[in-house]
């Protein structure tokens, strides 16, 4: 018989965790039990797997004695407690918070960009996932940094509701409804009406001006690209989208590339599909329910020598999360680390 991999899942209710279980499933990833985890709300609840219901239990109750790899996707505060505790009991743990990415015993993975540093987790058995925005960009710059060296990225996002997860969604949903209807709405996820609008703000404002999301894609991009020099610029907007993160990357290189070449190169990279001649990609329309980083609007920047700019589509709860999550563990197992 072949091996197969006792999996939990943390914070399987929720928008990843229930992605991360189709996901499983989908690319036949050999689960041996899954568990799904999360809290006292949604215990006994069902879920599908493999045509199977499986019931919800409490992540407190739980013993991750029992699962080789733990799937964590219920926020930081929860893996700060829990992650280190299946670490310690032999569950490999790949986390999709903020919590460790810029830990220095922690590597940060994206398997087509680094997976030469998942090695780097025996330390504490947590790797971690990046940020959604972050992924997508560095899947779609890796190929043009190793060619010709990326000293400057400008970037400004454009972000599904689903990225502040289910309760974004229900807020989308429930907006656009009642403007319908010429009912009052009400913003309890978003810091402001989201429906027929675009906010400039996701997460809290730092003393710098920017905001927690837009440091995260400055220093993950870093770490991911193991390039410490490389500068960011980043404005994250959410815009009323329900699934796909869109970015508009303006990046500067130390050698001049042709917009020629750099087709080639991206025609070429893993995980991306660069789309022909003007034709560009959408979140509705490519990138929600699919797989791929999707590239277009690829062009020369005419305000700058070494300038090149393009337009990078995602789904960002797959390929920014859900997905990215499951690719490690497929890594992990082609690997051989779950003995
Ligand atoms: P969500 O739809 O709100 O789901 C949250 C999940 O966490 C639910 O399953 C919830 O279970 C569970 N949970 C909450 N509190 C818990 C507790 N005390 N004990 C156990 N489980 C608990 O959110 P989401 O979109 O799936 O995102 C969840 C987290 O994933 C985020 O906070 C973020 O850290 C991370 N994330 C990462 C990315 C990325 O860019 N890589 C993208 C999105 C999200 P109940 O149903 O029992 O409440
Ligand atoms: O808003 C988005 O589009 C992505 C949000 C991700 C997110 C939301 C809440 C908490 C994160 C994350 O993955 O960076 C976190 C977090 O873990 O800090």
């Amino acid at each position: 018989m072949s091996k197969t991999v006792d999996t939990a899942v943390v914070g399987a209710t929720g928008a990843v965790g229930e992605a991360m279980i189709e996901i499983l499933e989908e690319r036949n990833f050999p689960v041996g039990k899954l568990y799904l985890l999360a809290s006292e709300r949604s215990e006994g609840k069902r879920l599908q797997f493999r045509g199977q219901h499986v019931k919800v239990e409490r992540l407190d109750q739980f013993d991750f004695n029992k699962a080789k790899l733990g799937l964590f996707s219920a926020g930081g505060p929860i893996s700060e407690i829990y992650a280190p505790k299946a670490g310690k009991a032999g569950c490999i743990v790949v986390d999709n918070t903020s919590h460790f990415r810029m830990e220095k015993e922690i590597p940060l993975i994206v398997p087509e960009v680094n997976p030469h540093r998942l090695g780097d987790f025996r330390k504490h058995n947590i790797i971690a996932n990046p940020n959604c925005s972050t992924i997508q960009m560095v899947v779609a710059l890796k190929p043009i940094h190793d060619a010709v060296g990326i000293t400057r990225i400008n970037v400004a996002t454009y972000q599904a509701v689903s990225g502040a997860g289910g309760g974004g969604v229900r807020e989308l949903a429930g907006q656009t409804t009642a403007i319908l209807n010429t009912k009052p709405v009400e913003s309890k996820v978003m810091p402001v009406q989201i429906a027929f609008n675009a906010i400039p703000q996701i997460a809290d404002f730092l003393d710098n001006g920017y905001t927690k999301e837009e440091m995260k894609m400055v220093l993950e991009t870093r770490k991911i690209l193991e390039d410490d020099d490389i500068q960011v610029n980043p404005t994250c907007v959410r815009i009323p989208v329900f699934f796909g993160h869109s970015e508009a990357v303006h990046f500067e290189t130390k050698k001049p590339i042709s917009v020629a070449d750099t087709r080639q190169l991206l025609e070429k990279a893993p995980g991306v599909v660069m789309m022909e001649g003007n034709s560009y990609p959408t979140p509705a329309l490519n990138a929600a329910g699919t797989d791929p980083v999707f590239v277009g609007r690829l062009r020369k920047d005419l305000s700058h020598p070494n300038g090149l700019s393009m337009w990078v589509v995602s789904d960002n709860v797959r390929k920014g999360a859900a997905l990215n999550s499951v690719q490690v563990a497929e890594l992990l197992l082609s690997e051989g680390h779950f003995g």
